[in-house]
């Protein structure tokens, strides 16, 4: 088996075609409370996906977030559509029945959401799973599961994005997590930018999901075009 593509279940686009590491370049995150003023999400998405970002997780979570279920799975349908244009994965973050609901290509998970072994029972194979880990403990856990599409590592530095983050990891646990086994794809989060993506790529890491970077440039070309690799 090819090893990027992560065969997990259906024959379709969703989990068979997607290539994880590929995908994980510049990996963009958001939700309507990331959005600066007078613009919408799916504006500022659009403009992401134009610049070239390589996947999109759906994040309504925190302050300014929308709360009603038919508004975010409206918005979650209409970022889902921009992204098939432009071949992108398209992530759900926590909410695993809008994942299945709308059949997202995959859902993302945290250390305190719904149970991986949970999560792969109710997705029924018909969705890829990521999971965050903040810690070099948390990090073996997660190598053991071969149900895992990829695997989050961080906040790497600060964030302003998410006010229940960890504490940082910095630069030396991407390097251990690394050196211990890089048979996931892996991708570091959180304050990464165009100024200190460099240190965060020597590491070696398949790629970087950033929310602010992206959701504040006012040039996303740009911006991605500095924290992308060719
Ligand atoms: N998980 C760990 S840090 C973070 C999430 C969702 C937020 C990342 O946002 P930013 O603005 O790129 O620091
Ligand atoms: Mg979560």
């Amino acid at each position: 088996m090819d090893m990027d593509q992560r065969i997990i279940g259906l024959t379709e686009r969703k989990i068979t075609m997607i290539n994880w590491r590929a995908a994980l370049n510049v990996y963009f995150i958001a939700g309507t409370q990331d959005v600066p003023m007078g613009q919408t999400l799916t504006d500022m998405l659009e403009e992401a996906l134009d610049a070239g970002i390589t996947a999109f997780q759906y994040r309504e979570k925190g302050p300014r977030s929308l709360s009603q279920p038919d508004d975010i799975e409206r918005v979650a349908r209409a970022c889902q559509k921009l992204c098939l244009r432009y071949d992108i994965p398209f992530i759900v973050n926590d909410d695993i029945a809008l994942a299945m609901k709308i059949q997202a290509d995959a859902i993302h998970i945290g250390q305190s959401d719904t149970p991986l072994a949970e999560t792969v029972e109710q997705v029924k194979n018909s969705l890829a799973i990521g999971l965050s880990t903040n810690t070099l403990s948390e990090f073996e856990e997660a190598m053991t599961q071969k149900d895992l599409a990829y695997i989050g590592i961080g906040p790497v530095f600060n964030t302003v994005s998410k006010i229940d983050a960890q504490a940082t990891v910095g630069i030396e646990l991407l390097k251990d997590c690394q050196a211990l086994s890089s048979a996931i794809p892996q991708v570091a989060i959180g304050g990464i930018t165009s100024t200190n993506v460099q240190i965060v790529r020597e590491t070696g890491i398949d790629g970087i999901a950033v929310i602010s970077e992206i959701a504040q440039s006012i040039d996303k070309q740009t911006t991605v075009k500095k924290l992308k690799v060719k």
